[in-house]
């Protein structure tokens, strides 16, 4: 296993998280932590499990810190490299929901109305909607501001999130910087291909782990027993010949955009060996494809597993190197925002 080296300390600073509310799926995986690892060592980055997002929706306690663990290995199967990142628990660091509640208090809540994760997530909750899951985009401006990020690498489901932190920044910084930029404004990074995965059951849905049917999903710990079953499965169309794009056919296109991700051949060479293939023969195909591109971090994964006080000893080495800087963001904003300090 590897040793912890501080990261190098000139680089641009990278942040994001994965909620731990399930599996990991592949939306999870190719929109957001395939490309924390492709470009880590370009950065100085911090990887979090953010278990506080967990709880704006209603959520299982005994199954939450299991959760926050798997989700943790899974960064580590996944190729996650300490020697350029840090890893830690959102939790473990009270900052966070801290600095959540002090830009509560200078965000416009018509800003929060007007979120599309919010209102989608408020319609499956009918009545049990919380504060929590209106404000949880304040708490992820906590999250990102705390670090002072340069980039946040997500999907293109949470760009409007990273619109929002900007927003927050500049009425932040102008109402209260004096002159000075408190907060750094961060930028998303999406990539192209994989930014929007969806569902199995329905290509006009996102792959999300809230969905109740497990069809909908590949998990990334999935069996080659599960993941032949779900392909089987999976909702294709009545047509012969596969191409991306089509109007009408989006699982088609969801499908061939897995198979050309996670075989890492280029969109020309899959557009020309799908144009005369039936459903029959690309079906197997897609599915050794993602048996063997799970294979190897599912391997990872149980060898991090199986040595309990190493993921222990990543966690807590990740807290106290994020706190240090979480901690001097919030005294910076404290005195901003014209706080006594305890004497
Ligand atoms: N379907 C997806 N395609 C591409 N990227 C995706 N992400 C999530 N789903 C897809 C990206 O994964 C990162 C972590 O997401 P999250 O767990 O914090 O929350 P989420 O976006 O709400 O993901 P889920 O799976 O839909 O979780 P639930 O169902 O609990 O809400 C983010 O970078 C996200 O963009």
């Amino acid at each position: 296993m590897n040793v912890i080296v501080p990261p190098s300390m000139d680089k641009q600073r990278v942040l994001s998280g994965v909620q731990p509310t399930g599996n990991l799926h592949l939306g999870n995986y190719l929109g957001a932590i395939r490309n924390w690892v492709e470009v880590q060592d370009q950065y100085e980055n911090y990887f979090c499990v953010v278990d506080l997002h967990a709880i704006t929706a209603p959520h299982n306690p005994s199954t939450l810190a299991e959760d926050t663990y798997t989700i943790a290995a899974l960064y580590l199967a996944c190729g996650i490299d300490l020697n350029h990142s840090t890893i830690f628990v959102q939790s473990h660091i009270s900052a966070h929901s801290e600095l959540a509640w002090l830009l509560n208090c200078l965000t416009p809540i018509n800003w929060l109305h007007d979120m599309i994760q919010f209102k989608e997530k408020a319609i499956k909750q009918g009545e049990n909607v919380s504060m929590g899951l209106l404000d949880y985009p304040v708490l992820m401006a906590a999250d990102i501001l705390l670090y002072q990020a340069d980039k946040v690498p997500v999907g293109e489901d949470q760009k409007q999130h990273l619109e929002l932190t900007r927003d927050i920044v500049d009425r932040f910084n102008h109402q209260f910087g004096g002159g000075q930029a408190i907060l750094k404004r961060p930028n998303p990074m999406i990539r192209h291909e994989g930014a929007r995965v969806m569902s199995l059951t329905d290509g006009t849905k996102k792959m999300s782990k809230s969905d109740p049917s497990e069809l909908s999903r590949i998990n990334l710990l999935d069996s080659p027993d599960e993941i032949q079953k779900k392909i089987k499965k999976c909702k294709t169309d009545p047509y012969r010949g596969l191409a991306f794009g089509v109007v009408d056919r989006p699982e088609c296109h969801n499908l061939l955009t897995l198979y050309m991700v996670l075989s890492g051949q280029s969109r020309e060479k899959v557009a020309a060996e799908g144009e005369d293939m039936g459903w029959g023969q690309f079906k197997p195909l897609l599915t050794d494809t993602i048996i063997e591109a799970l294979r190897p971090i599912q391997s990872m994964y149980t060898q991090v597993r199986s040595e309990p006080t190493y993921l222990e000893s990543v966690l807590t080495h990740g807290r106290e190197r994020a706190e240090v800087l979480a901690n001097k963001t919030l005294e910076r904003v404290k005195e901003a925002l014209g706080f006594s300090r305890p004497r």
